[in-house]
């Protein structure tokens, strides 16, 4: 019809034009995602707070979580804002928002459903799902063990996805969704008892286990997934591109690794029956001491959960123990070191501590200046183990074979060569027992790790005391059974 077809050409014309008209628009006018970050200046993200995410410790903010997107923050030339969510549907529901965080990193895997809502990174972490079940109890061994147990995951969470699908399969399995917990506190339930089972993401068991002795992991559920960073589905292209090409690097670059190591690589450094010892002797031993090591870091300008560590790798907080060497006390001074830091009895806890203490800080004030933190501190506590002779014999071996001898991961490598005699024969020092502070160091800085967690702010109470471990045979309603002179 010659009404319709002379139309034709105008309408599309038209449209086109206001197509033009609108992309042009939409380029002057709606800066990019990444351009409207660049601009504030700010990078707004959104995560869960848990020891495998994001929490204060001494320092401020950490956790892997934050810890990799601070990099990506730095590499914009941004600050870095962090917002916690309570549960996940808040993760997930505070992005996109006007105003609102951008990107969520709380170690978020993909499917289908969440896809419809948020766009995923590249992935960063692979993670299994763990069925975790309570010692003693009998074992789950398949998915079909999970009917008839009481069971309780994260609500919104992948695990809660998991489980619907499997109900297709067995529809008398049950579980709760709660959005009033954490990870942390559904390992509690399970190690107290008060569910059966719970699903978790095998890093964050890992790196929880130690605080809750009875939990055990049954089987993994389904194969392992990657975690991934998540932005709005409605943004553009911008900030996404920008994070893909940013964990691109960090794989590349070797940064991703060294952060997998600083948080998961020595979760295992206890085993099982030492970390559980640990954390029944932070609520039965650590409180008698806990004030002396305020007292002495105060006055050396140490952490003084840096000084418990070590007080717990020498003795386990014990005060009148004695090595088959004749060193003595709670922090295990050489009679040598007691005298010259003017302890007059080893034995005495306070002593030792303050002893220890100011040991510890006049060998970090002597090193190397060219040694910087956190090496720094990990030199400190191998001198302190082995002494300064045999440090700086690894450190010359690690020079010569070409390693940097201001670098703790390389010196490391070197001091076990100290009871070779083929290396140690070369040396100034001559022969020492070097593979020993290596794991004195490792060992340190996994309970300091763990300490750092158990006394954050964000526990109720700063003071391992009071902080809300749960320890078995341990009843926290009575003090405990040798309490602190004074309380
Ligand atoms: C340390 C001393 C260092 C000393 C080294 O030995 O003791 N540290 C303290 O006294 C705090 O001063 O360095 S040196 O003065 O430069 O020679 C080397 O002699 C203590 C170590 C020894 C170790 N614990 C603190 O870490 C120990 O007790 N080893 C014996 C273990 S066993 O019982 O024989 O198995």
């Amino acid at each position: 019809m010659p009404s319709q077809t002379a139309l034709r050409p105008r309408g599309a014309k038209w449209l086109i034009a206001a197509a033009f008209l609108f992309l042009l628009s939409g380029c002057v006018d709606k800066p990019s995602t990444l351009e409207r970050i660049k601009e504030d200046g700010v990078l707004r993200v959104v995560t869960r707070n848990s020891p495998a995410t994001y929490f204060q410790d001494r320092n401020g903010e950490t956790g892997f979580e934050y810890e990799l997107v601070k990099g990506l923050a730095d590499d914009l030339g941004v600050e870095l804002k962090i917002e916690t969510a309570d549960n996940l549907d808040d993760v997930f529901g505070a992005l996109g928002k006007p105003n609102g965080p951008v990107l969520a990193a709380a170690g978020l895997v993909s499917s289908a459903s969440r896809q419809q809502e948020v766009r995923f990174s590249h992935p960063y972490l692979e993670v299994s799902p763990q069925v975790i079940y309570r010692n003693g109890q009998s074992r789950p061994t398949d998915a079909a063990d999970l009917v008839g147990k009481k069971i309780m995951v994260l609500k919104g969470s992948s695990h809660a996805e998991q489980l619907a699908e499997l109900k297709k399969q067995y529809p008398a399995l049950q579980w709760e969704e709660s959005d009033a917990v954490e990870v942390v506190d559904l390992l509690r339930m399970v190690d107290e008892g008060q569910i059966d089972l719970t699903l978790v993401d095998s890093n964050e068991v890992a790196m929880n286990q130690v605080y809750f002795p009875n939990v055990r992991v049954a089987f993994d559920l389904g194969d392992a997934r990657d975690q991934r960073w998540a932005v709005a589905a409605g943004e553009d292209n911008s900030l996404l591109d920008e994070i893909n090409s940013y964990i691109d690097k960090v794989k590349k670059n070797g940064a991703l690794q060294r952060l997998k190591d600083r948080y998961y690589g020595h979760v295992d450094v206890l085993g099982y029956v030492g970390a559980t010892t640990f954390a029944q002797h932070l609520q039965q031993r650590l409180p008698k001491y806990e004030k002396h090591f305020q007292a002495s870091a105060k006055d050396e300008k140490v952490d003084w959960r840096l000084l418990a560590a070590i007080g717990y790798q020498e003795s386990m907080w014990q005060a009148s123990v004695t090595s088959k060497t004749g060193v003595r006390g709670l922090m295990m001074l050489t009679q040598n070191t007691a005298q010259a830091m003017g302890v007059a009895n080893r034995l005495d806890p306070h002593q030792s501590i303050a002893g220890g203490a100011k040991y510890f800080a006049s060998i970090k004030d002597g090193l190397d200046e060219k040694i910087e933190e956190p090496d720094r501190t990990w030199f400190a506590l191998a001198a302190y183990n082995v002494g300064t002779g045999h440090l700086d014999d690894a450190r010359k071996l690690a020079e010569n074979d070409g390693l940097d001898p201001n670098k703790w991961l390389d010196v490391k490598k070197m001091l076990p060569r100290l009871s070779e005699k083929k290396w140690y024969s070369k040396t100034r020092y001559g022969y020492a027992r070097g593979g020993e502070p290596v794991h004195f160091v490792a060992n340190i800085r996994r309970y300091y790790d763990i300490l750092t967690w158990v006394t954050q702010p964000q526990l109720e109470g700063s003071q391992v005391a009071e902080s809300n471990l749960h320890v078995p045979g341990v009843d926290k309603s009575k003090p405990p059974a040798d309490p602190p002179p004074g309380t």
